[in-house]
């Protein structure tokens, strides 16, 4: 499994273009990346999809497919990521067979339950801090609350929404298998180095 989950979006790289982003991440040895393109016109999704999935087959990083089952078949990437309103998990499945990895977003104890019962490989759980990219999920759930679910959990929990440097000791006390992030690596000045920090930070804090 992975401990750093890099969730795309082209909006936020300050105009940089997301392969240029997605090089530099891989450079540091990021090892999975969530394609999360969701306002691209499906076929422009495909193309910039397969641009990064060279990147990402070089440097052996995984490369996960937001809510787009047929886009994650199409190119033969490595799994699909389900938002909460996306395909069940069975669904998914059964379309990708097995040896693909299917990740979903979760905003609540019961969704996470869904997801495990319904066999998901992990799941993500948040917001868990504020954060200005999910502002319409309401308040945050907070890190007690990742805690609890954490502790009636046997798949992977990843916390997402608002982690940065300093929340890292706290979320991996908490449980956490990993965390999942978009701003703080696309808006980095330095994105190399910035993962390179969080990737140093997690190996110290990570039990896996
Ligand atoms: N799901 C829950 S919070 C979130 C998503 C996609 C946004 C996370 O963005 P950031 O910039 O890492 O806080």
């Amino acid at each position: 499994m992975f401990e750093l989950y890099l969730i795309t979006d082209r909006h936020q790289t300050h105009g940089r273009p997301l392969p240029e982003i997605i090089q530099a991440a891989s450079e540091a040895h990021v090892q999975a990346v969530q394609f999360r393109e969701k306002d691209l016109p499906l076929r422009d999704q495909l193309t910039l999809a397969m641009e990064i999935q060279k990147i990402t087959k070089r440097y052996g990083m995984k490369l996960f497919i937001n809510d787009r089952v047929d886009l994650c078949l199409a190119i033969d990437a490595d799994g699909v990521h389900l938002p909460s309103t996306g395909l069940p998990v069975t669904v998914a499945r059964k379309m990708l067979g097995p040896g693909k990895g299917i990740g979903v977003s979760c905003h609540s104890l019961d969704d996470v339950l869904h997801a495990e019962a319904e066999g998901a490989d992990f799941a993500l759980l948040g917001p868990i801090y504020d954060t200005p990219s999910k502002r319409k999920y309401g308040a945050p759930l907070g890190i007690d609350y990742f805690k609890n679910v954490k502790e009636v959990t046997r798949i992977p929990l990843f916390a997402i929404g608002g982690i940065n440097e300093s929340v890292l000791s706290e979320v991996f006390e908490a449980g956490a298998n990993g965390v999942a992030m978009i701003s703080p690596i696309m808006k980095a000045p330095h994105v190399r180095e910035q993962c390179e920090i969080f990737l140093r930070k997690i190996a110290e804090l990570s039990p896996d």
